[in-house]
């Protein structure tokens, strides 16, 4: 198996080498990891799908940074992942995300399987220490080898956070780990996208968050499948749990269609987590073999890869780098809108 990867990456690199003027890419692959330590991107693929701690890291730092390598590691394991489950957990700074995750680990533990967690630490104002914060917490599961943690920050992707998320995963389902975790702070476009693409979306809320039910009306209701109101020792539990049902009575389910249960936990104690990971399970269960769902994520994918590469290929001209920062400082002036800027440019590319 190992021995058919390999060949299909040098393959594949070899293939990709009229791309990068003037070089083969597997050479500029191999001189970019290799020299110091003789890493290459194949034994780095053999590395991920031994679960190979260093090796996970280090790939994931590839695509973090979207370089080429980082594309040419996912071409080589696409295809030997889409067997884990990828659970989005989703809400506003400080409800708990990061305790319901070291919880709900836990429990996948107790149950035989291996999970991967990638914290999108949000580099926010309100949540500045997110990174050592999820460490503290997720510690409970240092040197268990069946537990991966990882944070990335929200920040400074080339290729977009979504991209750089969605590859991550693949390197962590290729990895072999069953359970595939994905905390975001639920404020931006880019964490919505990063939801829409996983197999089952948590959103999470806390007691007394009015105007977070107001906010899911507005956009995150489409990608929830499992509503969580998370300190529930705290006042008003009941009354959010209320809240957010009516919201979801203004929705019209079919027959048989999902209809996203609202749970009660107290992640700081464990409680309520068990019945939330039966949920989990049940609907991963039910939308196993969900066409529609799959389909709807591979174009999501493909879609944002398609959009990044046209971008891309574009700034590759002189003149359509300057036409791009042009067209920023007359948006910023005002002289233009996006939309017409943008047709500009399309027209300047032929
Ligand atoms: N009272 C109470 N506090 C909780 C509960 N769960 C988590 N907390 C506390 O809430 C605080 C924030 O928890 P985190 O897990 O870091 O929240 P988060 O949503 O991951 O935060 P960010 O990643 O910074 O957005 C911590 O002090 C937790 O101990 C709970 O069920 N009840
Ligand atoms: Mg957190």
């Amino acid at each position: 198996m190992v021995g058919r990867l390999r060949c299909r990456v040098k393959r594949q690199a070899r293939a990709r080498s009229t791309v990068v003027a003037g070089r083969n890419l597997y050479d500029t692959v191999s001189a970019a990891l290799g020299t110091k330590d003789n890493v290459t991107t194949e034994s780095l693929a053999e590395g991920i799908l031994a679960r190979d701690q260093r090796a996970i890291a280090r790939g994931i730092t590839l695509v973090e940074n979207g370089s080429t390598e980082g594309l040419m590691l996912i071409r080589g394991l696409f295809g030997r992942g889409g067997r884990a489950q990828i659970v989005g957990v989703t809400g506003a700074p400080g409800v708990g995300k990061s305790t319901l995750v070291d919880c709900l680990t836990s429990e996948w533990r107790r149950r035989r399987r291996t999970v991967g967690i990638l914290a999108i630490d949000p580099t926010s104002p309100f949540s500045g220490g997110a990174v050592l914060g999820d460490r503290i917490r997720m510690q409970s599961h240092a040197g268990d080898s069946g537990v991966y943690v990882r944070s990335m920050a929200s920040r400074g992707h080339l290729g977009g956070l979504a991209q750089a998320t969605n590859d991550a995963t693949v390197i962590l389902d290729a990895a072999g780990h069953d359970v595939v975790i994905v905390e975001t702070v639920g404020v931006g476009q880019g964490e919505v996208d990063i939801a829409r693409t996983a197999d089952v979306s948590i959103v999470v809320m806390v007691p007394g968050a009015g105007d977070d039910v107001q906010a899911i009306k507005a956009g995150i209701m489409e990608i929830a499948d499992i509503f969580v109101v998370n300190k529930a020792d705290r006042d008003g539990a009941d009354r959010a749990v209320s809240e957010i049902e009516a919201v979801m009575m203004l929705q019209a389910y079919e027959e048989g269609e999902w209809r996203p249960p609202v749970f009660k936990t107290e992640a700081a104690h464990g409680t309520g987590v068990t019945a939330l990971l039966d949920a989990v399970e049940m609907f991963a269960e039910r939308h196993d073999h969900d066409g529609d769902r799959m389909r709807s994520r591979a174009e999501v994918r493909l879609r944002e890869a398609l959009s990044h590469q046209f971008v891309s290929r574009l700034e590759r001209h002189e003149e359509i780098r300057a036409a791009i920062e042009e067209a920023v400082q007359r948006i910023t002036r005002r002289d233009v809108d996006p939309h017409t800027a943008a047709a500009e440019i399309m027209e300047r590319s032929g």
